[in-house]
């Protein structure tokens, strides 16, 4: 068996070289592009991953589940940015990091970038759109695989979507490439979401809240101490006809496999009862003990038994990468996660 791994070289494009910190530091961005290199370079010395690009196709998907505006200003809002003359930061390329957001219920202004994102980590330069796209189409390539009767495909996205809504960026996130998945493979039915990033997937959510045919379902850090903050806790269960089609497990403090394994079943358990014909996986490193943003203790053995127990589910498969910050282990974590897809 093989595993068709759809990658993008637009990647690069998207390079912000740092980030806004709580406690007013900036670091280095840990949304890298070596993330990718490193997975790369981890799955091709194995035998079964089909690295290939994307189809060059239309990407009508993405507009799917965004507003139109929205995605006009992330390929726009940077541009328009630079001609009104800003201050750089010496060393720095230029990055536009919105700095006012609208109060609750305010006018809204279309040229604010604080208007389309609800955090200081998702910044616009001058790759992004293109990079956003090029991740989005691996996304959407994977699904058309799927649609067309392959088992399992794997999106190497970046960068990652599950904080972007349907007219927000946020979290390191510009289009929800799982969500775009999602949202195509529904078109032949029930489809579920399993989000198993370290963060609650606060975008996916606001894109299904009201959808009775994607069932969303994350497991995260719990929100009353960790980012997203506003967003992921147990009471949010979907509203609408889409009432009891969302489930969040939030989880404590250096959560390890066994902990974490008890809460998949769990979700695995919601999703058996869904009866969806396809499957949408959020995958997330930043689960791993020695993640340097995150606060879990899972192991690189710890996510082959998540891949089996996900694999047993048996059910036509699309793997879309979201975060995972530690570069060193970010390799071997994904050979041990996918492998389970791919031999
Ligand atoms: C896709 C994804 O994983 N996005 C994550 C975005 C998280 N950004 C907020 C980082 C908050 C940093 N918390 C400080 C803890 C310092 N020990
Ligand atoms: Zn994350």
């Amino acid at each position: 068996m093989s595993l068709p791994v759809i990658h993008s070289e637009t990647y690069k494009l998207h390079n912000p070289t740092f980030e806004i910190w709580p406690g007013g530091w900036i670091r280095e961005y840990f949304e890298s592009p070596q993330r990718v290199e490193i997975i790369l370079a981890a799955l091709q010395s194995t035998g079964w991953a089909e690295v290939r690009s994307p189809d060059e196709a239309l990407i009508d998907p993405i507009a799917a589940v965004h507003n139109q505006n929205y995605i006009d200003y992330i390929q726009n809002g940077y541009r328009n940015w630079l001609a009104t003359k800003p201050e750089i930061m010496e060393g720095h390329a230029p990055t536009y990091y919105a700095t006012t957001f609208p109060p609750p219920r305010s006018q809204r202004r279309g040229d604010q970038y604080g208007n389309f994102t609800f955090d200081q980590s998702a910044p616009l330069v001058k790759g992004t759109y293109e990079a956003a796209v090029g991740s989005a189409r691996c996304a959407i390539t994977a699904a058309n695989l799927i649609l067309n009767n392959q088992r399992a495909a794997y999106a190497l996205c970046r960068p990652p979507g599950h904080h972007a809504g349907k007219d927000f960026s946020g979290g390191y996130c510009y289009f929800n490439n799982t969500a775009i998945a999602a949202k195509m493979l529904s078109a032949r039915g029930r489809v579920a979401i399993l989000d198993v990033d370290y963060h609650h997937g606060n975008g996916t959510q606001d894109i299904f809240y009201e959808d009775d045919r994607v069932l969303t379902i994350s497991i995260h850090a719990d929100p009353s101490w960790e980012y997203p903050y506003f967003l992921g806790y147990a009471d949010e269960i979907g509203s609408g006809k889409g009432d009891g089609f969302n489930l969040n497990i939030p989880l404590p403090k250096r959560t390890d496999g066994v902990a974490y394994l008890a809460a998949l079943d769990r979700a695995i358990q919601r999703i058996s009862e869904f009866k969806p014909w396809a499957l949408v996986v959020a995958l997330g490193f930043d689960t791993f003990d020695g993640d340097p943003i995150s606060q879990f203790a899972l192991k690189t053995a710890d996510y082959s038994s998540i891949a089996q127990r996900i694999r047993s589910i048996n059910l036509p498969t699309v793997i879309v990468q979201e975060g995972g910050y530690n570069i060193e282990a970010l390799g071997r974590n994904a050979v041990a996660f996918l492998k389970l897809f791919g031999e």
